[in-house]
């Protein structure tokens, strides 16, 4: 599966931002640019406010649930033709046995109502080439080529329209698998003797022309791996179709930067604040496409935290569901949906129309916020319930809880806030936390040192607020568990001499002794290397120790060894530093380093 840019543009920013303080300012403000597309689109608004879309993989791959010829497989179920090579013409018999008796529009658009979300997208043609509505120009559609004989895509976009919902359709414009023109299937057919342009005027263009005119108005076009067509030819597709529904937003994976907002790679969340549209896509277990031997589902708790996550850095988290053959929508999706929806219903006000906080990410949680307010998501209570937030100059007029409304104490020294916060359970997903000020909204500060403090069981200090020297550098890792369902991390790498280091600015806020952990993968080529942890003006040595290769696709393990332990006498800002003890291998690829309270 190819690679967007965006990752490059990431790691490169970052790697540029962590050398320089000024340097960072202004990579900062080029990420912002970056992130916003030239000229925003008017209809643009709805969506930054919207925050929590459901992203729906629906087709004949759901009929297979992962199954071909008796063999089980994994990772993205929609992706099983090509896994398994399955020829054009074996996979189309497939419509035959594509029945889904269960599916029912108005159920679905009240799961969409209940966990909250505020628009809906759904595969009307993914790479398999199968159209799930009643396509004139192909006659491998649901209602020609499947016993079902009706389109349910006309029943959705409606059940979903008259709840307020906006609708929009995913469709893959290059990557068609079933037509010999079409992109991508190299088992039936040559790519180099294919002609796309035929393959777009004959299907994909029309195709997407009966979409924007046959469903009433679409809120999105998702559009999906392009290619097969020319900067002008794509400027020429985008235009015509935007003729048709001028409202329409087009996914940024319409290419050549013509999308009207930014999609990341699959399951990846900037490690900072991006200005402009943008959306993190997740699968709710491990595949987009409906396996039933794929039970990895994220929790109520984990949706909520990705999506107050993703929300406090400025974008939106559409969450997917791969319905089966039937068109059931998997239990778990529906009772985790319905659990993120009723925590949605109490606390909706610090997700919807937010933007990002103004205070990077700490121990106790992230923010969000609206006009002279700050919206604090306390992921982790302080054990001793003193929730500091370290750098804020702007008047505080009030702190108090978002659903009781009940007002808390807070105190100030110069620009260091404590507010003391109530008791509460745990295992709560998200508590929050209404801080009001005056004054706008503070800019974010990338230079504002991480946090670190004896009230958590640990403190991390992720790579991308490192300060990287010589050939270290910060990079965005990407990796797999199964085909398909990439993975990102940021790690430090590239530190193989004496003059590669990586430095954190730590502000330890209570004294007391601290383990100091380092999280890395390591391949066995560069394990038993010395290295040196200097903290609090002492030296530790270390030996790596073998972690696992690092290749895209499979697991990329990360070790946590703890290396030292120091005693921090008085509160204060810090520098943690790692580097080799000798030129070599790679040291390790540094994911963070957690500071854990010695209790
Ligand atoms: C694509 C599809 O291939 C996949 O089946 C699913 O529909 C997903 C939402 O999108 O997969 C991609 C596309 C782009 C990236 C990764 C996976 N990317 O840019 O990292």
């Amino acid at each position: 599966m190819m690679k967007y840019k965006w990752n490059k543009i990431i790691a490169g920013c970052m790697m540029l931002a962590m050398n320089y303080k000024t340097v960072k300012a202004q990579v900062m403000d080029e990420m912002w640019a970056q992130g916003s597309v030239a000229k925003e689109h008017p209809n643009i608004q709805w969506f930054k406010d919207a925050k929590f879309g459901l992203f729906i993989h629906w087709g004949l791959y759901s009929q297979l649930a992962g199954n071909w010829n008796g063999k089980r497989y994994y990772g993205s179920g929609e992706w099983i033709m090509n896994q398994a090579k399955i020829p054009a013409a074996t996979y189309a018999k497939v419509a035959a046995d594509f029945n889904p008796v269960r599916f029912n529009a108005e159920e679905w658009a009240s799961l969409a109502k209940e966990a909250g979300v505020k628009y809906m997208v759904i595969t009307a043609k993914h790479h398999e080439g199968f159209a799930m509505f009643d396509s004139k120009v192909s006659d491998f559609t649901i209602v020609k080529a499947s016993p079902y004989k009706k389109d349910p895509m006309k029943a959705l976009a409606t059940a979903v329209g008259k709840r307020g919902i906006k609708f929009g359709f995913y469709y893959s414009q290059f990557v068609d698998w079933h037509e010999p023109n079409g992109g991508r299937n190299t088992w039936d057919f040559d790519e180099s003797k294919k002609n796309y342009q035929l393959y777009y005027q004959q299907k994909a263009i029309p195709q997407l022309k009966e979409l924007l005119t046959g469903y009433g108005p679409l809120g999105i076009v998702w559009f999906d791996l392009p290619g097969g067509l020319s900067k002008e030819e794509t400027r020429k597709l985008v235009d015509s179709l935007h003729a048709l529904q001028p409202k329409s937003l087009f996914s940024s994976r319409v290419g050549q930067g013509m999308g009207d907002y930014k999609d990341f790679g699959d399951s990846e969340v900037p490690p900072v604040p991006i200005k402009g549209a943008w959306e993190s896509i997740y699968t709710h277990n491990d595949s987009w496409g409906y396996i039933e031997h794929d039970m990895n589902f994220k929790s109520p708790k984990e949706i909520i935290r990705l999506l107050a996550n993703v929300a406090s850095k400025g974008g939106n988290l559409m969450l997917n569901v791969g319905p089966d053959g039937k068109g059931a929508i998997p239990h778990y999706s529906v009772q985790y949906l319905r659990e993120t929806g009723k925590w949605l219903a109490k606390n909706g006000e610090s997700i919807y129309a937010t933007t990002f906080g103004s205070i990077p990410a700490q121990p106790w949680g992230v923010t969000t916020s609206k006009p002279g307010k700050l919206f604090l998501h306390v992921l982790n209570r302080p054990v001793n319930g003193q929730l500091i937030i370290p750098a804020f100059a702007n008047e505080v007029t009030g702190v108090y809880d978002l659903i009781t409304k009940q007002h808390l104490a807070y105190n100030r020294k110069q620009q260091e806030l404590t507010i003391q916060v109530p008791a509460f359970d745990r295992e709560t997903p998200d508590r929050v936390f209404v801080m009001e000020y005056k004054g706008k909204q503070p800019e974010y500060d990338t230079a504002a040192p991480v946090v670190a403090s004896q009230q958590y069981e640990q403190n991390n200090l992720e790579a991308v607020f490192a300060k990287t020297s010589g050939n270290a550098q910060v990079k965005s890792l990407t990796f797999s568990h199964y085909f398909g369902d990439w993975k990102h991390t940021n790690c430090v790498t590239g530190m193989q001499t004496m003059n590669d280091s990586v430095n954190f600015k730590v502000n330890i806020m209570d004294a007391g002794d601290y383990k100091v952990v380092l999280e890395y993968a390591c391949p066995q080529e560069s394990a038993r290397q010395e290295g040196i942890l200097s903290v609090n003006g002492a030296n530790h040595f270390f030996r790596t120790l073998r972690s696992s290769e690092f290749d895209k696709s499979a697991p990329l393990m990360f070790i946590r060894h703890t290396v030292a332990i120091t005693t921090i006498r008085q509160k204060g800002v810090y520098t943690i530093g790692v580097k080799p003890v000798q030129d070599g291998k790679e040291l390790f690829k540094l994911k963070s380093i957690i500071l854990e309270p010695v209790k």
